[in-house]
């Protein structure tokens, strides 16, 4: 009797387990936080935007629970569209082998900005990790993050994570391919939010972004340490 006591409430002390861990979104191209990164933690944030209809700012998912996060087409001509073929398993509704999204038609590019809600506490920095797939590669698309009043862009991290060229079929412009890349951003101090500009070149289509946001409650000492090293990789990069 007693030990099925025991089973029993190893039983159920599992299916608790089970049903305490995050929730893990089912949405393709999103390949997960970096390994450490919990998306629901209190100082953590998690925002996806697949735009499958024209209505964002909001994204599809999301748990911030600083306020609602925006992203917005803000310089240039830009069109929602949802004819783009796209690799089978990155599709926006699966099986309609079509992705949809932002359409930058502007002969000199064009801005998209994303606004992600942050608490700012002193002895805070904040990393950042952005996932894009769009019609461009890395190399085409130039991305900065700022802080709103009290934050600044303060450098990069490196994510260990290289860019992947999705399979076929590729967007319907010469020499194009899907691609899905991503950044690591540190912002310090800890804003009251984020902002993160996306620069891309004419014929783009952004079709998902995805950004986990983290506070890191370490010493203003180890933030000072980490930037005095990615100052050091930027002057590196310099001289070469
Ligand atoms: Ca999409």
């Amino acid at each position: 009797m007693k030990a099925r006591v025991r089973i029993l409430l190893i039983v159920v002390l599992s299916s608790m387990g089970i049903l305490m861990l995050p929730a893990i979104p089912a949405v393709a191209r999103d390949y997960g936080p970096l390994d450490g990164w919990d998306r629901t933690a209190p100082y953590s944030t998690y925002q996806h935007w697949e735009f499958t209809n024209p209505d964002n700012p909001l994204p599809e998912e999301f748990h911030n629970p600083f306020g609602e996060p925006y992203a917005v087409p803000a310089e240039g001509e830009w069109q929602w569209s949802n004819e783009w073929p796209c690799p089978p398993g990155i599709e926006d509704i699966p099986g309609a082998g079509v992705c949809s999204g932002w359409h930058c038609s502007d002969p000199g590019g064009g801005k998209f900005v994303i606004r992600i809600p942050n608490n700012p506490e002193p002895n805070l920095y904040k990393r950042i990790f952005l996932q894009i797939t769009s019609s461009k590669s890395p190399s085409d698309v130039s991305v900065t993050g700022q802080g709103g009043p009290g934050g600044y862009t303060s450098g990069t991290f490196p994510t260990g994570r290289g860019p992947v060229q999705e399979g076929p079929p590729a967007p319907p412009f010469p020499g194009s391919s899907w691609y899905t890349y991503n950044y690591g951003l540190i912002v310090q101090p800890n804003p009251e939010y984020e902002e993160i500009t996306i620069e891309v070149p004419y014929c783009t289509v952004i079709d998902q972004i995805v950004v986990d946001t983290e506070c890191i409650p370490e010493p203003a000492t180890m933030a000072l340490l980490i930037l005095g090293g990615t100052g050091l990789i930027f002057h590196r990069k310099k001289r070469k």
